[in-house]
């Protein structure tokens, strides 16, 4: 079912969420490469307007939306409870699931379409490129602390939306396979992206062998920690909410490192088509560094601290696999807005790998200088 068709239902899914007021305007919003978000705009019986976010789960990605809204609802319950306890303000800390009509967490539409509603976070905004380093810095405080407010979640009770999200090696043999089956003819213009890749099989498995051997922890982590998945506070400048929880489950505290430094800490957007503007800048690097450790440095085992150049490196290393699959199978998975979306993206992925690895020494250098100065914000 294509995009348009599936929206087809937004106004049924309004209908039947417990928004407070009158429909006054529904807008498509942000720039999620998975689901469809919208903003609605309500009036409500005493005149005020309120403003909610109303979601399409993309249900191809996440098989099971049942599953994955008991783990958002519980998550943030459990946030609430802290943000409480610490002082804060639950109502723009966290996000806050707006139930159906019915009391459920989400919505199932007429052709089978999963929906939810979200209090709309106010005065706040997220952002698609780090405008000032700052902002990175707050950004790697949200997700720090993000992670130590779920230190004490029961993992176990967690389902796990996408089986495998981060296993590296896992991405590499799917891509293997995409390319191999070769099923919309695009392999013979992806040689050299695949070379690259297959040059650092090694890389894709470090790791999921420190894992398995247990010499690095499972913590609850947030797994996509794209610098757009933040609300700044448009006042203090501050970071406020994490949001785009889908993908909440058992992970390494690497990952979530490493993904905000392949989105946040290049010099260019993740599709930028012209590869002389993407570089890896280091003063950004130091900033998420810093913020990153200033929040949860702490919490981090020696040999956490000791990876986490080698996150960087292999999160964007798996995100140019998963870009280059997306592209080699005919662009199913990422939402694309041009030609050679996906390929463009798998290519700046690529020339950050490569330019980590002419940097390493620094980012070493980096991680060092702070690890010794960790204290939790
Ligand atoms: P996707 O999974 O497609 O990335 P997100 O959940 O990240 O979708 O939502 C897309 C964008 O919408 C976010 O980057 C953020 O800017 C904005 N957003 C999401 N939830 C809220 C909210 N509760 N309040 C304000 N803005 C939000
Ligand atoms: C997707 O939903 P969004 O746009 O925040 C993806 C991430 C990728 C990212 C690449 C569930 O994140 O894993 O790193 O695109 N989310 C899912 O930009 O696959
Ligand atoms: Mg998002």
């Amino acid at each position: 079912m294509d995009r348009a068709a599936s929206c087809s239902k937004v106004d049924e899914a309004i209908a039947n969420i417990q928004f407070d007021g009158e429909l006054v305007e529904k807008k498509l919003f942000g720039s999620g490469h998975i689901n469809d978000t919208f903003l609605a705009t309500f009036k409500r019986a005493d005149g005020h307007t309120n403003k909610c976010i109303l979601q399409r789960m993309n249900h191809k990605v996440f098989e099971k939306p049942d599953e994955l809204m008991e783990n958002i609802w519980s998550i943030t319950e459990h946030l609430k409870r802290k943000i409480i306890e610490q002082g804060g303000d639950p109502r723009r800390e966290t996000l806050s699931v707006i139930p159906t009509k019915d009391g459920k967490s989400y919505y199932q539409d007429s052709i089978g379409c999963y929906w939810r509603g979200f209090q709309f976070i106010e005065d706040a905004v997220s952002f698609d490129r780090v405008e000032k380093p700052e902002q990175f810095y707050q950004s790697a405080v949200a997700f720090g602390r993000f992670q130590n407010m779920l230190a004490d979640y029961p993992a176990e009770t967690l389902h796990e939306t996408i089986p495998n999200f981060h296993n590296t090696p896992a991405r590499l043999e799917a891509l293997k396979k995409a390319a191999k089956e070769d099923v919309v003819g695009r392999v013979k213009d992806v040689r050299e992206e695949l070379e690259f890749i297959y040059k650092r099989r090694k890389d894709a498995c470090v790791l999921m062998n420190m894992l398995e051997r247990g010499e690095l922890p499972l913590r609850v982590t947030h797994n996509d920690t794209k610098l757009n998945n933040v609300m700044i506070d448009n006042v203090t400048g501050k970071s406020l909410c994490v949001v785009d929880l889908d993908t909440v489950m058992p992970g390494l505290a690497l990952n979530d490192y490493g993904d905000s430094i392949r989105f946040g800490a290049s010099t260019a957007a993740e599709d930028e088509p012209d590869l002389s503007k993407v570089w890896l800048d280091l003063k950004l690097f130091e900033s998420y560094t810093k913020g990153f450790l200033d929040a949860c440095g702490d919490s981090l085992t020696e040999k956490e601290l000791d990876m986490l150049p080698m996150g960087a490196k292999i999160m964007t290393l798996e995100c140019g696999i998963r870009f280059l699959t997306d592209y080699i199978q005919g662009d199913t998975y990422f939402k694309i807005h041009r030609e050679h979306h996906n390929l463009d993206r798998c290519r700046t992925q690529l020339k950050l790998v490569a330019d980590m690895e002419r940097k390493w020494s620094q980012m070493t250098a980096i991680v060092q200088r702070y690890r010794t100065k960790k204290a939790p914000v």
